[in-house]
């Protein structure tokens, strides 16, 4: 249990950074780390140093002015499966973004929260984004809590009607209605100990419906809501220890069928940063302790998802600074579970949001994360042999950071339009992405998007253009 820090006692309240005009917040103080060198702003940096650095929480890193770097950076045009990017400008500064199908139209919306930059009109809200397949118009902006770091999208009081949930000051869900012009409700605060910088949702109850689980950090722990008809209900508290910028998934680590957590304490621990619960029963045990590599600086998020075509739910951590400190953890499911030693991929600087979704239609799921600072999305396309290849590197608009949530793929300007196969018309196949068992399957016709909520007034949408690069190869 090497910790990189000896544990101090929390003072209340908030940290605020300020970082390029916006009042960023950390979920946890800046302690002393051992190993961290001067965190000063660097001549060198061709932007901010990065939020975790400037806190003092770990080695100086950011975006170099000038590097040789060994990425090969090309434009989304020119990879087969996407079509170029488009920078859409949203009011105010996006941190963390959902697709979600909300209200019925064959393509999924986008729920946005937004920060603080001085801008009270939009500032601190959830923003409900939709796309008619040629544009993004906003549908519904309605008042957050402050200091958005997560957001999940769950059906929370079981009326077959998808709510969001957002994580930052506490955990609030914001219920939807029948109304097709302003689908969410106000918010209703969840009894949350302290602030919240993770969300995940899975099935913790037995009933096959989606229940909320928040981290705390102030408190140390992770709370289980399940949802029911009166909404959501506390159900039990595990002890979680961490010192803030956490990351949670949901996935099944033993094959057992039931959902179980993957928890990262994304501050304070060079190891063991990664905590397993497994659900068994009515018990949540935390079976397994990670510590994923991490070249002297931190983990900064986690993905699950089948990564090697086996079936099975497998983990991936991103961790890490500059090159060659910066690495894909990934961690396979064996027969007995999940398994604890690591294979590292290398990794461009700074990974940080990271999502496994089939990209490129091919039936196996592909790795995509996007890197704090230095304009660039990575993706590791899983070859035929059940492999990560080395990753394509696409240009992203700079974004300083990317908490766990500000990376999403979904289908948000689904055409549904019928396509020609064998002379017979048939309407695009939906499926999910990302959710254990629901992996890409072959001929499943879905044309997932890459968005990305940067936190410069905008979200960045790399579409996916086709299945392998052309429309009729869709309908194989
Ligand atoms: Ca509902
Ligand atoms: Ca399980
Ligand atoms: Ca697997
Ligand atoms: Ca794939």
């Amino acid at each position: 249990m090497a910790r990189a820090t000896v544990r101090h006692r929390r003072p209340l309240g908030l940290t605020f950074v300020l970082l390029g005009g916006a009042l960023l917040t950390l979920l946890a103080p800046p302690r002393a780390v051992p190993s961290v060198q001067a965190t000063t702003l660097s001549a060198t940096c061709k932007g901010e140093l990065h939020y975790k650095s400037q806190a003092g929480l770990m080695p100086a890193a950011c975006e170099q002015a000038s590097i040789v770097t060994t990425r090969a950076v090309v434009a989304a045009a020119d990879i087969p499966f996407l079509s170029p990017p488009v920078d859409v400008m949203v009011p105010g500064w996006p941190q963390v973004a959902a697709n979600v199908d909300l209200i019925g139209t064959p393509q999924h919306e986008l729920a946005l929260m937004s920060g603080h930059n001085f801008d009270p009109l939009h500032d601190e809200t959830l923003q409900l984004l939709t796309n008619d397949g040629t544009a993004f118009t906003t549908l519904q902006q309605i008042a957050a809590g402050a200091h958005a770091e997560a957001v999940s999208a769950l059906d929370v009081n079981l009326d077959d009607r998808v709510d969001i949930a957002a994580g930052g000051d506490g955990a609030v869900v914001f219920p939807q209605t029948l109304s097709s012009t302003a689908p969410l409700t106000q918010s209703v605060q969840l009894l949350q100990p302290g602030l919240v910088d993770a969300l995940a949702n899975g099935d913790f109850s037995g009933d096959l419906r989606a229940d909320l689980a928040a981290v705390s950090p102030l408190s140390d722990s992770i709370s289980l809501w399940h949802s029911t008809l009166a909404g959501s209900l506390l159900s039990r508290t595990l002890l979680f220890k961490t010192d803030g910028y956490s990351a949670l998934r949901i996935g099944d680590f033993n094959n057992d069928g039931y959902d179980d957590l993957a928890a990262l304490r994304g501050s304070g621990y060079l190891t063991d940063s990664v905590q397993i619960f497994l659900q068994q029963g009515d018990v949540f045990s935390a079976a397994l302790t990670l510590s994923p590599e991490t070249g002297g600086y931190l983990p900064h998020s986690l993905a699950a998802g089948d990564v090697n075509n086996d079936g099975l739910d497998d983990l991936v951590v991103t961790a890490g600074g500059e090159q060659p400190n910066a690495y894909l953890n990934v961690y396979l499911q064996g027969p007995s579970g999940l398994i604890s030693t690591t294979t590292t991929l290398p990794a461009f600087s700074l990974p940080s949001a990271v999502v496994i979704a089939d990209i490129n239609h091919d039936g196996q799921n592909d790795v995509l994360t996007s890197h704090d600072g230095w304009r660039t999305l990575s993706i590791y396309l899983q070859n035929n042999s059940g492999a990560l290849s080395p990753p394509l590197q696409v240009s992203l608009p700079y974004s300083s950071r990317y908490r766990p949530d500000a990376l999403t793929v979904g289908d948000v300007d689904y055409p549904y339009t019928p396509c020609l196969c064998n002379g017979a018309a048939r309407n695009f196949e939906r499926i999910r992405y990302g959710k254990p068992g629901l992996s890409g399957s072959r001929g499943a016709h879905k044309r997932p998007n890459i968005m990305a909520a940067s936190n410069a007034e905008r979200i960045v949408l790399v579409s996916c253009a086709s299945a392998h690069g052309s429309p009729a190869a869709d309908c194989d």
